[in-house]
């Protein structure tokens, strides 16, 4: 069957979340800094919405660059964890569009070796705060026109739930697919069908490339290859006898489109989380247990699903002034109990009252170091 790769970006991720939960940002440039202290603007730029790059600002250039860009801009700073717990909500809701993996099936890894996928893991991969691969071979049957149904089905999902864009590549690999969400963005879908790879890569600049370093890409232009396609004509012994054989071989299957690295889960990398708003802003316990109880039920029932156990627990509390705070607790042993969440979530919760004065306005609750229960079979089995 012909194999079919889902990559998605969100646009603009930590502005986006920014101007989501402050509408009177709507509109105007947004920049969001990771501020150094130093001074008042000493530090760079993490991200920018699209109104701010039209006026040249662009991730890590200086935050004082960016403001004489645009002294208009408003500027932010950068507020990871609550940024994080976004990117759970949506990586827990793009794993449900991906193929499971079962016992009878497998897959070729890159490396010659069959991978057999156990157990009904989602075939997914986070690559960063604001990335994933789904394998949607299964799903979509190999068609390109399903995958094209399911990428605006995930699209019109993380709109509507997270109100939130982002960009959507499908391709027949991970490399493609990657390649094509960053050719609309943002709130774009780009499906590369097999037939149309070379057309799609030949013209590209060489360092679009993905997987590519800057250095690498300095010596293939010393030879005078500028575009992915002079790259995949190139050849293969001149770039074995330049770049050694894994990156030589690497670079000519590359700039052809060829790339059979397998999608998967690095293994406890993953957290869940789930965050909710409160009915109203409060530091009553009694209000804010229920809430955090269902959010606590969601979490057990996703871990159930897949057999996973917990080491660490994490509160985040949101404050009537948007500020946001953070409280993790590391647990001596696995765990997978209902109660031992409760009881973790609990105490978090009350020492953070106790600290803090404010009242609160929405609570998130997460949990970390995930591995499988023991006795289930581990994710890849070789
Ligand atoms: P990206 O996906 O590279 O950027 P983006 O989502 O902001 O914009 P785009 O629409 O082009 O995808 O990175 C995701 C987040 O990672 C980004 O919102 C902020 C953070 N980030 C940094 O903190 N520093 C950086 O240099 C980059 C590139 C990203
Ligand atoms: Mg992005």
């Amino acid at each position: 069957m012909q194999r079919v790769v889902i990559h998605v970006d969100m646009d603009s991720f930590y502005a986006a979340i920014e101007e989501r939960e402050n509408p009177d940002l709507r509109g105007k440039a947004v920049v969001v800094c990771m501020f150094s202290g130093r001074s008042e603007l000493s530090g760079s730029v993490s991200t920018c919405n699209y109104v701010a790059r039209e006026y040249g600002i662009k991730s890590g250039m200086p935050c004082s660059m960016a403001k004489k860009l645009n002294p208009a801009a408003v500027f932010l700073p950068v507020r990871k964890a609550f940024y994080k717990t976004v990117s759970d909500e949506i990586m827990e809701l793009l794993r449900e569009y991906a193929d499971r993996g079962n016992d009878t099936k497998s897959s070729n890894g890159s490396n010659g070796v069959n991978a057999i996928y156990s157990g009904p893991a989602p075939i997914f991969e986070q690559v960063s705060i604001d990335e994933a691969f789904l394998e949607v071979t299964e799903r979509t049957g190999g068609d390109f026109e399903e995958a094209l149904e399911l990428g605006m089905q995930i699209k019109d999902e993380i709109l509507e739930k997270e109100r939130l864009t982002c960009s959507v590549g499908i391709g027949p690999n991970k490399l493609i697919a990657k390649m094509a969400s960053s050719v609309q963005k943002p709130d774009g879908i780009t499906p590369v069908r097999p037939g149309d790879v070379s057309a799609f890569l030949g013209p590209l600049k060489l360092t679009k490339l993905w997987g590519l370093g800057g250095v690498t890409a300095e010596k293939l232009q010393e030879r005078g290859i500028e575009t992915i396609g002079e790259l995949a004509a190139h050849d293969v012994m001149e770039l074995i006898s330049a770049f050694g054989k894994k990156r030589g071989v690497w670079l000519k299957q590359a700039a052809a489109g060829i790339d059979e690295s397998p999608v998967r889960d690095k293994e406890g990398s993953e957290q869940i989380g789930r965050i909710a708003t409160l009915p109203e802003d409060t530091r009553n316990s009694e209000l804010i247990y229920p809430l955090v109880d269902r959010l606590i039920e969601d979490l057990i029932a996703k871990l159930d699903a897949r057999a996973l156990t917990f080491r660490v627990v994490t509160l985040t509390a949101i404050n009537s002034g948007f500020r946001m705070h953070t409280k993790s607790r590391t647990l001596s042993h696995a765990a997978s109990d209902r109660e031992v969440l409760r009881q973790t979530a609990r105490e978090i919760l009350e020492v953070f009252l106790e600290e803090n004065k404010e009242e609160l306005r929405r609570i998130g609750v997460r949990v970390g170091g995930l591995q499988k229960k023991k006795g289930q079979t581990s994710l890849f089995d070789y």
